[in-house]
């Protein structure tokens, strides 16, 4: 699958560049053909990342505004428990039917919270991406989707992600894409006759056996 070739480089790339040295062919033909040991080194590298923020949080003492005690963790979807998930999807839920705030003048087709965000990153793809900005950018999105999920919608945990790498495989299996009423949703019908689409997805696993949530039960 070339989802798991891509992991791969990223994997290889990155151990590479956090140890110094040079990434060679061989490196990267072994990343493409071992996808398991080129999970180690990534895994090692937040390790280390993590405890160095940890180190230097933990320096600053109680008094500093941003300190070790106010330090949120997200958390991969699904390590979230089956109540953590069923929260977030009700949070998410509840954006989607709240009024949205941007004016229609700025965007007809911002209908509620959700669309918001879409729009918003939409319409600041071309600066916020293909520049200096991209991770400064992206991280106060999340923050702020975050927040609003807990401020406007109850949400009681944090922003969880997506490690698709270690669902690279089978993705329609993943926690968060299984298709049960704790995820984002399932894989959909696979629809074979779709002229208008950029994309060709092949047939296999995107075929009909797959539903999205409250398909069977509202058949
Ligand atoms: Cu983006």
């Amino acid at each position: 699958m070339r989802a798991s070739v891509i992991t791969t480089y990223l994997a290889a790339t990155l151990a590479n560049v956090a140890s110094g040295a040079a990434i060679s062919k061989h490196d990267l033909l072994d990343a493409s053909n071992d996808h398991e040991s080129a999970k180690e080194p990534v895994k090692k590298l937040i390790a280390e990342i993590q405890q160095g923020l940890i180190d230097e949080l933990s320096k600053r003492g109680p008094d500093a505004a941003c300190n070790l005690d106010k330090v949120v963790y997200r958390r991969e979807y699904g390590d979230l428990t089956r109540e953590e998930r069923l929260d977030y999807v009700r949070a998410m839920q509840c954006m989607m039917d709240a009024p949205a705030k941007t004016p229609a003048s700025v965007s007809p087709g911002a209908k509620n919270r959700f669309d918001d965000f879409v729009v918003t990153h939409i319409q600041q793809t071309f600066t916020a991406h293909y520049s200096g900005n991209f991770q400064a950018w992206h991280r106060w999105f999340m923050h702020s989707w975050e927040k609003a999920l807990r401020d406007e919608c109850g949400y009681k945990g944090y922003q969880p992600y997506w490690d698709w790498s270690k669902y690279a495989e089978a993705p329609q299996d993943s926690p968060i894409f299984n298709g049960e009423d704790d995820s984002m949703g399932g894989n959909g019908e696979y629809l074979p006759d779709f002229p208008n689409s950029v994309i060709v997805l092949p047939e296999g696993v995107t075929g009909d056996d797959i539903e999205l949530p409250g398909a069977s039960a509202a058949a």
